[in-house]
């Protein structure tokens, strides 16, 4: 399993390489060119550049999150023709700089919404959290300001002002599109994109959307198992995988993310996880937890079981992690919270690795001796 660690870019990042590199296991950097407009082809030499800069901080540049995708290829309009052509090119141009797994999703003008980007818990930290009344009760115009005001001066990932300015005239529309359409529209998509990233050795995980039900009545085709089936299947190949988000996922509890995990393990369809924790309440609401499994609704170490009964060797990185110790960071992209994530993740790990080869009678042993 591969440590990897999301990062936004010297200039957008309050974490600097050289530090994420001191998180004990770290193997490389998942990153992005936040700057190219969604829709353009990403030029080779500013991929290069980005991975002569994570090189040289002794980290690798394998995983891609995200290269986002036009709404015109997710409406299926015509201009879609030109979009699908880019993003091929945008493949064929990673594939040369040595990338491995390009993650992106298919939700319909936002990406992940929550209510609150700084929930208060009462150890002092801070965390996302998803207020269903709260979302629903917003007018997705008065979402939009408030996301941008709490962010801390960052820009958010799928939250960029440009493509957000246009979000009226989206919403129009989407007004027929219905989710039967717009699975239509993922598997025109991926009939001509995944060719391509299998000539290119690449592979396509698709990210859950987050939360994993429809939202100000847009429709929402990845959120269970039974869709992510369907997607993997409707282009057969290795290189149409899944992101496997455990948060995203996750936030439904009928979504068992240890048996979902499994089945997409076996179908070798994996080859990125995000690993976070959520703590779901009675109504729905939830908020990201500390990755511990006591913490959250989320049982980290069965999830972790499952990657190491796999000996998963993909990648993961850890999702989100709270504010804590006053850092002031992008909301849910810390330093700190995200390097005991992967802590207690490794810990786990390494204790299944530890005992994976104990003789069943020494196990019973040391269990009698406590
Ligand atoms: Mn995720």
């Amino acid at each position: 399993m591969k440590v990897t660690f999301r990062w936004f870019g010297k200039k957008d990042d309050s974490v600097p390489l050289a530090h994420i590199r001191q998180i004990p296991g770290m193997d490389g950097i998942v990153g992005a060119l936040f700057d190219i407009p969604v829709g353009e082809v990403w030029p080779l030499d500013r991929i290069l550049e980005l991975k002569n800069e994570i090189n040289s901080n002794g980290l690798r540049l394998e995983v891609i999150e995200s290269v986002n995708i036009h709404e015109d290829i997710k409406l299926g309009l015509p201009t879609r023709e030109q979009y699908i052509k880019n993003y091929q090119e945008t493949i064929r141009n990673l594939s040369k700089a040595g990338i491995k797994v390009i993650c992106y999703n298919f939700m319909p003008i936002f990406d992940w919404t929550r209510s609150d980007l700084a929930k208060e818990l009462p150890d002092g930290s801070t965390v996302l959290a998803y207020e269903k009344s709260r979302v629903e009760n917003i007018d997705p115009y008065v979402l939009v300001g408030k996301m941008e005001n709490d962010s801390n001066g960052f820009s958010l990932p799928g939250w960029e002002p440009e493509r957000l300015k246009t979000i009226k005239n989206l919403f129009e529309l989407y007004r027929d599109v219905t989710e039967e359409d717009l699975f239509e529209n993922l598997q025109y998509f991926l009939e001509r994109v995944i060719p391509v990233a299998e000539e290119c050795d690449i592979k396509m995980a698709i990210h859950p959307d987050d939360p994993p039900w429809s939202v100000y009545g847009l429709p929402r085709i990845v959120n269970n198992k039974e869709n992510l089936e369907r997607i993997v299947k409707c282009v057969d190949s290795p290189s149409n995988g899944v992101t496997l988000c455990s948060g995203s996922l996750g936030a439904n509890p009928n979504n068992n993310i240890p048996e979902i995990l499994d089945y997409f393990l076996k179908l070798g369809r994996v080859p990125f996880v995000h690993i976070r924790n959520v703590k779901i309440y009675e109504n729905g609401d939830f908020e990201e937890s500390s990755h511990r499994s006591q913490d959250g609704s989320l049982d980290l170490y069965e999830i972790i079981k499952v990657l190491h009964n796999h000996e998963f060797t993909g990648y993961f990185r850890p999702d989100h992690g709270r504010m804590i110790w006053d850092e002031v960071a992008r909301p849910g992209y810390g330093l700190y919270d995200r390097g005991l994530g992967i802590m207690y993740i490794l810990g786990i790990w390494d204790s299944l690795e530890k005992t994976k080869n104990l003789p069943k009678e020494r196990m019973s042993e040391n269990v009698a001796a406590e």
